[in-house]
């Protein structure tokens, strides 16, 4: 296939020929967000970390999908200098789905977040996505009403979204609580704890776990056939980091109520506080967040490139 924009939903993307071939083939797709390269992970860390992360979509038998804005295009699937782009140029700005149009009318490079990579790859027709963490509700949220736009997008979007939870800079509850308002399922992994991104577990529980990946697929593709026409939400997979590997929960906490504090102190808001919070992190822990993020973000892609297997073995297009 040598055109690489598609007609109809997908008008106006520029979609990598080989993402395109394995969409034709049956192949798995995984789509991956570059929010996460761009304002999640420190340089110059991160663009060894995103191509590991399309490494390990490769190795399952996948396709990977990364996403982003460069001069103006909406990407599905980066070349090797767009991915070098994203994290590495100052000039990359951190698009939800309502920056999109902006950003492409003033022809920027940008990152997309969950909510516009879910947007954009589902104009693909890609269906899995892999990332780190959901954003959610803040924990100031009643004063300061942040709460990301994750949140309504995967209430409208219909994505399996493999994720390690929710990061403890949120206030995992509410998040857990809106996700039910949205009409978003949430599936654990081999869990019946919501995991808590950097720790295994969250605290709180979950109603439903599934222990393989064709089950995963099969209650996805259920959801998505039961809920239409009221719905068609997006589904979140909670896939915990092993306990063996997670942060330290002492060290966690320490870092969390200081990270807090110097976000009120500095007077970060709007879209600045998910990646200021992260970078704290980075900084303070040493290496050990990003060592976890790192290796969470692999087992989410490996996770994911099963599931998307299992969709197609399910439901094959013709
Ligand atoms: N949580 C993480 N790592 C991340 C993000 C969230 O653990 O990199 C990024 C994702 O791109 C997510 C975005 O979609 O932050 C949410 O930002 P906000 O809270 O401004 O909606
Ligand atoms: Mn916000």
């Amino acid at each position: 296939m040598s055109s690489t924009v598609v007609t109809g939903d997908g008008e106006g993307l520029r979609i990598h020929p080989e993402v395109i071939d394995a969409l034709e083939s049956d192949t798995p797709v995984v789509a991956l967000e570059s929010t996460i390269i761009s304002h999640g992970l420190p340089r110059p860390d991160n663009l060894r970390v995103a191509r590991e992360i399309e490494q390990t979509v490769r190795d399952h038998g996948g396709v990977p999908a990364t996403i982003a804005m460069i001069d103006g295009k909406p990407c599905v699937g980066l070349f090797e200098e767009e991915l070098r782009l994203i994290a590495e140029s100052d000039a990359v700005v951190k698009l939800g789905v309502r920056d999109l149009g902006v950003a492409a009318a003033k022809g920027l490079h940008g990152a997309t977040t969950v909510a516009a990579t879910a947007s954009l790859a589902a104009q693909a027709d890609i269906d899995v996505f892999a990332t780190g963490g959901l954003g959610g509700v803040h924990r100031q949220a009643r004063d300061t009403w942040d709460e990301s736009a994750d949140l309504t997008a995967l209430s409208r979007i219909p994505m399996a979204v493999v994720c390690a939870g929710v990061k403890s800079i949120l206030d995992v509850p509410a998040t857990l609580e809106r996700l039910e308002t949205l009409n978003v399922p949430v599936y654990g992994y081999r869990t019946n704890q919501f995991p808590g991104f950097y720790l295994t577990d969250s605290g709180y529980p979950l109603e439903w776990s599934f222990d393989f990946a064709e089950e995963l697929a099969d209650a996805v593709l259920q959801h998505w056939q039961m809920a239409w026409p009221a719905v068609s939400s997006g589904v979140l997979i909670a896939n915990p980091i092993p306990v063996e590997d997670q942060i330290d929960p002492m060290l966690h906490d320490r870092i969390l109520t200081d990270a807090l504090a110097a976000a009120e102190k500095g007077g970060v808001t709007g879209k600045d506080v998910t990646p200021f919070l992260l970078e704290f992190f980075h900084r303070e822990t040493d290496g050990e967040s990003l060592r976890a993020n790192v290796l969470l973000v692999k087992r989410n892609a490996e996770l994911a490139t099963r599931i998307a297997a299992e969709i197609i073995a399910a439901a094959p297009s013709q």
